[in-house]
């Protein structure tokens, strides 16, 4: 897919979203010194929410904030935003949030607010969600079980959880909606929608959440007089975000979101992402229940996904014993292989095999024809060194592609240092119809104020990709090369055997 230009990518990647000097107006944010508690930056609406007189609002602030401020060193640097109680301010009740990132501690004010999250605390999930999502099978059907859940814990309209692969694109595999919001459920985001700072630091802060898509921010202002720029609010759950991003939000409808973090071995492996179409505000206690959730789900997918490795890894063992112990059986020679082929294709998830010696053949199922075969060992003899693999063929080698017939995917191994002696592995093409939300071509445009705009329309569109197969995994490319040791093993003592007859 043609995406943005590398110009586009770059503006996206250097919207500054870990100092936006300002915050989102349904809170209040204070920093002080670790050190001392003297404050040192607030934003301008603490102004009416404590009616100070011009000139000593500071103070007011310093003054409000005493009961929580003297329990500061309790915030342990970059952990992320724990609870600090509630104050009462005029008659309302407001809970703060405090964490501390290196020099200062952070304090946000949001309403004290009951909502269905409240009233669903942490043990009730673990007691009753835990088993449900030990219960699932697939990482698509724990998704599904956590998509509803995150869905009754919040009111959104409609949830959803994808997962980007090796290109950073997003595939939406679960969702839950009301009746009113368009269904994403097995679309595509194109991966320029999230930019790499986004996406580094929901690896560190794992949840936010934007109440308002058309809110008009807070600034930040430092006591000293400091741009509110310079204050860090990677942490911070009140912080403004990019205007890219609002602007995106609101071209999908979506007036209120929450995203919270999937993350797999370290790494974003996806995200949990709810949509409304009118703002929407959570409690404190609800969004800690969703950051939880996100942690589930995490933690269950990594064993997921290990297991799943686990039990391939075995598959993949026995198949290359069963190949080897047939071979070991004969007189060695690699033809030997095409006899019994059933272990050979399964271990390649292959349509179709072939042994090429030099300048000749042996295949099995389907594969290219006889001369393309020994065209593809030439071809070869230039690239290899003990494997190479491409999902793509026809694109890597367009002199072979007339005698490729279905085949799209290889995966090869050479036997000898001396001699074009390969083992090679056939997967036949796959028309696959990926659904986009919006045509990814078009997603963004720079407009006359010369500012880039996120996408317009996210309606399907459909396109198909031609020439590729399935793709090959890092576990069987691990054990063809396994496979590659041994036959190397066997052939190289059955030569030695030979000679030894000769002599
Ligand atoms: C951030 N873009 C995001 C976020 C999401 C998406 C989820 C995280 C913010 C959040 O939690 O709401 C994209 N939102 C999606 C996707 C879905 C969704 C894929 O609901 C799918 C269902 N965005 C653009 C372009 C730019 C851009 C062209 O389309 C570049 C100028 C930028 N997106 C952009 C930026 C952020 C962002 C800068 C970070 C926002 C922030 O955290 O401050």
């Amino acid at each position: 897919v043609a995406t943005v230009s590398e110009d586009q990518l770059a503006q996206c990647a250097s919207e500054p979203i870990r100092i936006p000097g300002a915050i989102q107006p349904h809170g209040w944010l204070a920093a002080v010194e670790w050190s001392d508690g003297r404050l040192t930056a607030f934003s301008d609406n603490w102004a009416a929410l404590l009616d100070a007189p011009p000139g000593v609002l500071a103070a007011y602030v310093q003054d409000t904030l005493g009961p929580v401020v003297d329990g500061l060193h309790a915030l342990v640097d970059g952990e992320g935003p724990v609870s600090c109680g509630t104050l009462t301010l005029r008659g309302r009740r407001l809970h703060v949030s405090g964490h501390r990132l290196s020099a200062l501690a952070y304090f946000e004010l949001e309403a004290d607010s009951e909502d269905a999250g409240t009233r669903a605390p942490i043990y009730s999930l673990a007691r009753h969600l835990v088993p449900a999502m030990q219960r699932t099978g697939s990482v698509d059907e724990l998704c599904r079980v956590v998509v509803a859940e995150m869905k009754r814990l919040t009111g959104f309209g409609r949830c959803l959880a994808y997962r980007f692969d090796a290109q950073g694109h997003g595939a939406v595999l679960a969702e839950a909606l009301d009746r009113g919001y368009d269904s994403y459920a097995g679309h595509h985001f194109p991966g320029s929608d999230i930019p790499p700072q986004a996406r580094e630091l929901y690896r560190i802060n794992h949840i936010r959440l934007i109440g308002d898509a058309t809110y008009t921010p807070v600034p930040v202002r430092f006591v000293d007089g400091r741009e509110g720029s310079a204050l860090d609010m990677s942490q911070a759950a009140l912080r403004s975000v990019s205007p890219v991003h609002l602007e995106y939000m609101r071209n999908m409808g979506t007036l209120a979101s929450m995203s919270v973090s999937i993350i797999v071995g370290g790494r974003l492996w996806g995200l949990v992402s709810c949509h409304d179409h009118a703002p929407r505000h959570l409690s404190w206690q609800t969004r800690m229940a969703c950051e939880h959730l996100g942690q589930l789900l995490s933690l269950q997918i990594e064993a997921k996904e290990e297991n799943e490795q686990v039990t391939e890894q075995l598959r993949l063992r026995q198949l290359t014993l069963a190949i080897v112990a047939h071979l070991a059986d004969s007189d060695a020679t690699l033809q030997r292989l095409m006899e019994e082929p059933g272990p050979l294709l399964r271990l390649g998830r292959a349509a179709g095999a072939a042994v090429i010696l030099n300048d000749t053949c042996w295949s099995v199922g389907e594969t290219p024809d006889r001369d393309t075969l020994i065209q593809l060992g030439q071809w070869l003899g230039n690239r290899i060194d003990q494997d190479w693999h491409s999902d793509r063929l026809p694109t890597e080698a367009p002199a072979l592609a007339d005698g490729l017939r279905a085949t799209a995917g290889i995966l090869a191994i050479s036997i000898s240092k001396l001699h074009r002696h390969y083992i090679v592995w056939f997967r036949p093409e796959i028309v696959q119809t990926i659904v986009w939300a919006g045509d990814p071509r078009k997603e963004s445009s720079t407009g006359e104020d010369r500012r880039l705009h996120p996408r317009r329309s996210f309606s399907s569109w459909k396109e198909q990709v031609r020439g590729r197969s399935m793709p090959w995994t890092a576990s069987e490319v691990h054990a063809v090369l396994e496979l590659r040791q041994a036959l190397i093993g066997i052939v190289l003592r059955r030569a030695e055997e030979m000679a030894e007859v000769a002599m």
